[in-house]
């Protein structure tokens, strides 16, 4: 065989296979969709954001593709939430007590005691107030998919065990930005500081504040026990977080690929909170491990803190409207009685 024709076998071959990828390779060029968190890529939130990527990228024939970005390497949940509505961003995950400033409603997931444990808080969030909550989002510029568990809130602090209310006087305490958690603290006798968790760590460590409360999982994985000493056991409020998408983004998808997206939201959901109920089991004692000094409070002071933290309800209930804050108790109590 001639070098020429070999070379023209070998460039016709090369063709006849190149030409169906370039056909392919434009047909899928994927949808690139920025997915920003604000924990590191080992805590729950990390783990459930690689749920869902693979579940969208499966679902989705690769067409689809997350581009998953934490430790706020995008901006705090504030600004990421602004990112969304102004189109620059596609997707996160975030606190909704940091939406309460667009959607006044997010404030009862802030209501102090609102869920006894973690069952009811899946009831009434996967429930149709829940949904109700989630939809006021759309006129704002977002869209809500789905409720990921955060946790039920404890305190950690550096100045002194707290075992009843009196000790959190005059104690600086981080808290997220959202006047329920500012008056909420402010009740309880501390100096509540607004700041983005994506600062809390730095401000922990260098005293400018002296505390801050998030659940278990998060004290564990943001690595607050290297700079905490004190846990004090106070169960305060269940936070959920909330996976969005842009609305200016989501309004150009098609409706298989709306399906895409909710269908994984809801594995990624189903998979986040098993995982973080897991964790949050036994972290308690990897915080102890760790150095950290827990307390539990006694039944009369737990029932102090929690009549002063329940006095902000009536403030909550004027602030989302009295029908939708009856309808979240008739709910909390049906899942209740359901058992
Ligand atoms: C992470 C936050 C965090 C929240 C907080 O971006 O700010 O304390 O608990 O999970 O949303």
């Amino acid at each position: 065989m001639t070098l020429f024709r070999r070379t023209l076998i070998a460039a016709t071959a090369a063709a006849a296979l190149a030409a169906p990828f370039a056909a392919l390779a434009q047909d899928i060029k994927p949808r690139l969709i920025r997915f920003g968190y604000g924990l590191n890529e080992i805590s729950n939130q990390g783990r459930a954001t690689k749920v869902f990527a693979e579940e969208v990228e499966k679902a989705s024939g690769g067409k689809m593709k997350i581009r998953a970005i934490g430790a706020a390497a995008l901006g705090s949940d504030l600004q990421m939430q602004q990112a969304l509505i102004g189109g620059a961003q596609e997707m996160m995950v975030g606190s909704t007590a940091t939406l309460v400033g667009i959607t006044k409603e997010m404030a009862l997931w802030d209501t102090p005691f609102l869920f006894d444990n973690a069952k009811e808080a899946d009831v009434v969030l996967d429930g149709p107030v829940g949904q109700k909550v989630m939809d006021k989002l759309q006129e704002k510029g977002l869209v809500g998919l789905v409720y990921w568990e955060n946790g039920f809130r404890n305190l950690t602090n550096n100045k002194r065990a707290v075992t009843k209310l009196e000790d959190l006087d005059g104690i600086k305490l981080r808290v997220m930005q959202n006047n329920v958690f500012i008056d909420s603290f402010k009740t309880l006798g501390a100096n509540a500081v607004p700041l983005p968790f994506s600062e809390l760590f730095t401000a922990l460590e260098t005293k400018t504040v002296d505390g801050q409360e998030n659940p278990y999982n998060t004290i564990l994985s943001s690595k607050f026990y290297e700079v905490q000493k004190y846990l004090t056991v106070t169960n305060h409020v269940y936070s959920p977080w909330i996976v969005l998408v842009s609305k200016k983004y989501w309004d150009g998808l098609s409706k298989d690929e709306h399906k895409v997206l909710l269908d994984a939201a809801k594995k990624s959901r189903d998979f986040e909170r098993l995982d973080t109920r897991a964790e949050a089991e036994k972290a308690l004692t990897d915080l102890k491990t760790k150095g950290m000094q827990v307390n539990q409070l006694s039944p009369v002071e737990a029932s102090r803190m929690r009549d002063q933290l329940t006095r902000i309800n009536a403030s909550i209930a004027t602030n989302v409207g009295m029908d939708l804050w009856k309808e979240t108790q008739a709910a909390v109590a049906k899942a209740r009685g359901a058992k």
